[in-house]
């Protein structure tokens, strides 16, 4: 990082998994008072405003051969992808806020354009590489990674016109510990890099975060940071709608961030998955936001 204009985009989508409320994200982000802290910082922010997100009427279908909403979650990501292409366009860096993690199909579409060889950290409890034939739930926040591939179905994979977005060895997936079987098995087939919990505890966060650094460095022109608050441990971040256990704590968060501000290797960012209907008292907004701090370069001292 950084480049001194920062442009937040708001995604209220919440047709990408099964638990509403989780479309009022931006908003509780935005009460958790992102701009005012950020401008503390030497960033000028541009606040984009939300994309308009369409609502499927009752009778429309909404699975598509295990694709929920695919029809809704596939606009979406055309238009989120195309605010995000002009946001880099302008030279600013683009600062997604979710909605649920369906939207990083579109970011990374936007994003992509942009980049030869494109890294991404996927700070999660999950994979998200479920493909329609290997989704348990049909839910496409459950996808978006895999989809970045260029694995699934071809409306969402050809977002933007082109695929794939990403390679596999280019992917440090963080936090890890709840992943299904197709998933296990694509990570295993297309060799992608991940530090589960294990290895969390393990060797800490600082030998994670260097790592990860040391891997996507030399090989990358630009890294996206994909964070899913379900990565922190739910008692940290009680507001997402899957929660597992066991996750990332607060502080480890803090310090994954601050190491990331020093690589100044991140080109670009997304929070997802703040469900304020969940949280409590706003905490998990207010937690994306003290990470975001970090992130763009607030010291302690
Ligand atoms: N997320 N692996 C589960 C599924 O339904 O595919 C959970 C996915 C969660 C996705 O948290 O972004
Ligand atoms: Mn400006
Ligand atoms: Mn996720
Ligand atoms: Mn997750």
């Amino acid at each position: 990082m950084m480049k001194k204009h920062i442009s937040i985009i708001g995604v209220p989508m919440d047709l990408g998994q099964s638990r509403r409320g989780v479309d009022m994200g931006p908003s509780a982000i935005r009460y958790a008072g992102v701009v005012e802290r950020l401008e503390k910082l030497d960033f000028d922010i541009h606040d984009k405003g939300d994309i308009a997100i369409g609502r499927p009427s009752k009778n429309e279908v909404h699975s598509d051969g295990n694709l929920k909403f695919l029809k809704a979650v596939t606009e979406a990501s055309e238009k989120l992808a195309s605010v995000v292409d002009e946001v880099i366009e302008a030279g600013s860096f683009p600062l997604v806020f979710g909605g649920d993690h369906s939207i990083a199909i579109g970011s990374l579409a936007g994003i992509s354009k942009h980049y030869k060889n494109l890294g991404v950290i996927w700070y999660d409890a999950h994979g998200d590489l479920n493909t329609a034939e290997t989704s348990p739930s049909g839910n496409i926040h459950g996808m978006p990674l895999a989809v970045s591939l260029g694995i699934g179905h071809p409306d969402l994979t050809n977002i933007g016109g082109f695929a794939p977005k990403i390679s596999p060895e280019n992917i440090v997936i963080i936090g890890a510990r709840s992943l299904d079987e197709g998933e296990r098995e694509l990570i295993r087939e297309r060799g992608i890099k991940v530090y589960t919990m294990h290895e969390i505890d393990r060797l800490g966060m600082t030998k994670v975060i260097e790592e990860a650094i040391t891997y996507l460095k030399d090989k990358t022109d630009g890294v996206h940071l994909s964070l899913d608050l379900d990565g922190l441990d739910p008692s940290d971040a009680p507001g997402v709608g899957t929660p597992v256990l066991g996750g990332i704590s607060y502080r480890e968060s803090h310090l994954a961030m601050e190491m990331l501000e020093e690589s100044k290797l991140i080109t670009s960012a997304e929070f997802v998955e703040v469900n304020p209907i969940l949280d409590e008292r706003n905490k998990t907004a207010s937690v994306a936001v003290a990470l975001m701090g970090s992130l763009f370069g607030e010291k302690l001292l």
